[in-house]
């Protein structure tokens, strides 16, 4: 099983991934996303499906028209592993296309 990231490298993602939200309890982090048209969101989430797929990581998430959430924790691991910053860093990377 992939460790899950220690207290400090918790503390970092406050400046490393500044558009993500930390959960109460710290297991998860969530971004939430509005895109102009339901079309542009589901671009952009066909983006995320190839790479979670790639990463064999997926995303817990859902979608409302043009809005898209996001949670991300290593189901495995109970808890955020390094898994989870790879999978938001591309989550952001199709974001800003
Ligand atoms: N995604 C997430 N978010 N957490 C997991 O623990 C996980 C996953 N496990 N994707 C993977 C798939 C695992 O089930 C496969 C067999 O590698």
């Amino acid at each position: 099983m992939r460790p899950t990231l220690s207290s400090a490298e918790i503390d970092a993602l406050a400046y490393d991934l500044p558009q993500w939200t930390l959960e109460p309890g710290g297991l998860a982090i969530t971004r939430h996303l509005e895109f102009k048209d339901f079309k542009t969101a589901f671009t952009f989430m066909t983006e995320v499906a190839e790479a979670a797929d790639r990463l064999d990581h997926h995303p817990e998430w859902s979608n409302v028209y043009n809005r898209v959430s996001i949670r991300l924790t290593t189901h495995d691991s109970k808890g955020l592993t390094a898994r989870d910053i790879v999978l938001a860093r591309a989550v952001d990377a199709a974001a800003s296309d």
